[in-house]
């Protein structure tokens, strides 16, 4: 924890230090200099003020921005670049949005938070403690030891068709029966959980909050129960189950944001092992303090796990099968690495390069980089999607945060080697700004969403193109406004429709109604996929903020 603070206090204090000993030098031999007009005053906020937005900084932007302020997904904001923009600039760009992504905040945050937040931006960013191996182990608490758990499953549910659904703003998430569309049960979690993983054998969800509480969640006792739980970290967004034959449910391993580190712990118990750390060079050769671990995927071909480093572009091939001697191979890629997900076969896996407006690509087989392809701006696949193009064979898709088009990549060196790894087509989607593509191996559908589009009609709306059509070049989407299906009356916040996730057969794809707002209804919205009507809107006031909907087969088997 001191190590930290003294760490960032040595980098304000070194050139400090040495520019007051030049200057000292300059001093003796120079005249005095004429009386410099008086500076303006630092922007400065109260303790209280300071503590409370400091809070909604790290809920609401750090995600984007970087604990430290030096940028990813969004803009650097370390005092050097927002002074220059000023208080009233910057209040503009959090009310109102930017064209460039950042959505507004004037429906979320109060024009005084918005004032104090231009003013905190202004101010030098402060690091937050570390959180060693140690810390994590005392954060750990194994809630039913394995050999108190039911040795078969002890309800009626049918698993394989459990969707864990993130409920953002209320910590928790709902698991809701997919053959029933009823809520079967709402658990406790750690704050604005991002993701939920299975493990191998289907019965383990695994969850973690943006503020780095882990959950293990067993579905084999007779109502839904957290087992094992710890915390990771300060921030966290990725989590994965060891999938190599003979190491099913064996190891998990988590991914902090900060302090920036892997932690590789038991499969059952949560049990934390080694914490492994991701800071240093970017493939520019530059030392970064703060690469943040993005996505985590575990390979059925090796006992591997693929873990994606933000800011350094680096990406890591990491050996599970002796942890002590851990090897990690790491592939120079490009920046900022995000999210993404396998192709067909599961030997590549494709991840955004989001700043670079890039996807790499990794053959798992062979742990290099098979090819860096560019895109249009702002790749942003989820996990992607995966179909037999007409024309150029098995393909993976992305939809983007900066553009308006679906970007389709060819994906067989081998049987189509003229087309792989390259955009082979873009089709039209209804709006930029859009988060995730999805598809499923039964499905003749490709769906896309646009939830950042500052045009509430796109941001409710979904497009879907029929792949069998895919390769006509006239071939138009069909686009459906999904909120106003939902039917959830006027909200204050945007109905913004997000995360189109199959069940586990294929034949319907869910969407969140997400108005970012607790107070406010939200809906999930069920779509028949072959005639694309609306067939169930499930809403319950337990449903606070839904956004992320994990299958628990699909995401089992990587199904997308
Ligand atoms: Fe996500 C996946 C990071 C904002 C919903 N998100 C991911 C992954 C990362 C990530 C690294 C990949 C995990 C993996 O596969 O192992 N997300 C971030 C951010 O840093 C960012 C931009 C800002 C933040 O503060 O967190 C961010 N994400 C959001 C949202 O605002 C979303 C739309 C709503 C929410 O719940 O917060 C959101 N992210 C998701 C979802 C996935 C995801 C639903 C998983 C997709 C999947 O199909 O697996």
């Amino acid at each position: 924890m001191q190590n930290g603070f003294r760490n960032v206090l040595m980098l304000a204090v070194l050139p400090l230090a040495m520019n007051v000993a030049f200057a000292a030098a300059k001093a003796e031999k120079a005249p005095a200099p004429a009386p410099a007009p008086a500076a303006a005053a630092a922007p400065t906020l109260s303790a209280e003020d300071k503590a409370a937005t400091g809070k909604t900084y790290f809920e609401r932007c750090a995600g984007c921005h970087g604990m430290l302020r030096k940028g990813a997904t969004g803009k650097n904001l370390e005092p050097a670049n927002t002074a220059k923009l000023g208080q009233a600039r910057l209040e503009k760009i959090m009310t109102y949005g930017t064209e460039g992504g950042m959505v507004n905040f004037d429906d979320i945050l109060s024009k005084k938070e918005i004032s104090n937040m231009a003013t905190y931006l202004q101010m030098p960013a402060e690091a937050p403690p570390e959180w060693s191996l140690a810390d994590i182990k005392n954060s750990w608490k194994l809630l039913i030891p394995v050999d108190k758990r039911p040795t078969k499953q002890m309800n009626k549910v049918n698993l394989a068709n459990v969707f864990s659904v993130t409920l953002r703003d209320s910590g928790e998430v709902a698991l809701i029966d997919g053959d029933t569309k009823k809520i079967w049960a709402v658990v406790k979690t750690g704050y604005a959980v991002h993701i939920s993983r299975m493990s191998t054998s289907g019965r383990y969800v695994h969850v973690i909050g943006r503020d780095g509480r882990y959950d293990l969640i067993d579905m084999w006792t007779e109502m839904p129960t957290t087992v094992a739980t710890l915390k990771a970290g300060f921030e966290a967004r990725s989590i994965e189950a060891s999938k190599f034959k003979g190491y099913e449910d064996k190891y998990a391993v988590v991914g902090s944001y900060w302090p920036p580190q892997y932690t590789i712990l038991d499969g059952l118990t949560l049990e934390p092992l080694k914490n492994v750390s991701t800071r240093g060079n970017t493939v520019e050769g530059v030392y970064h303090p703060e690469p943040r671990v993005a996505s985590i995927v575990a390979s059925e071909i090796k006992p591997e796990w693929v873990i994606n480093v933000k800011e350094t572009g680096m990406i890591k091939i990491v050996d599970y099968s002796d942890l002590n001697n851990l090897k990690e191979t790491t592939i120079n890629s490009a920046k900022f690495l995000h999210d993404g997900g396998w192709d067909s076969t599961k030997r590549y896996f494709l991840v955004a390069a989001n700043a670079s407006h890039k996807v790499a690509v990794v053959d798992t087989q062979t742990s290099k980089l098979a090819a860096l392809v560019d895109t249009a701006k702002i790749p942003h696949p989820g996990r992607g999607a995966n179909f037999k193009h007409p024309k150029f064979g098995p393909v993976w898709a992305t939809s983007h945060l900066g553009a308006d088009v679906i970007s389709i990549i060819g994906t067989d060196p081998k049987g189509h080697p003229e087309s792989a790894w390259k955009v082979v087509q873009e089709l039209k989607n209804h709006g930029a700004n859009s988060l995730f593509v999805k598809t499923h191996p039964k499905s003749e559908n490709l769906w896309s969403d646009a939830p950042l589009n500052p045009d509430p009609k796109m941001a409710g709306s979904v497009s879907v193109y029929k792949i069998a059509d895919i390769g006509n070049p006239d071939v138009k989407a069909e686009v459906i406004d999904i909120a106003a299906a939902a039917n959830i009356g006027k909200t204050k916040g945007v109905q913004r429709v997000v995360q189109g996730e199959y069940n586990s057969t294929g034949d319907e794809i869910w969407f969140s109604v997400w108005t970012g707002n607790k107070t406010e209804a939200s809906a999930i919205v069920v779509v028949d996929d072959k005639t694309r009507k609306v067939k169930t809107v499930i809403k319950d006031p337990r449903l606070v903020t839904p956004t992320g909907k994990f299958n628990v087969y699909n995401t089992m088997h990587d199904i997308y």
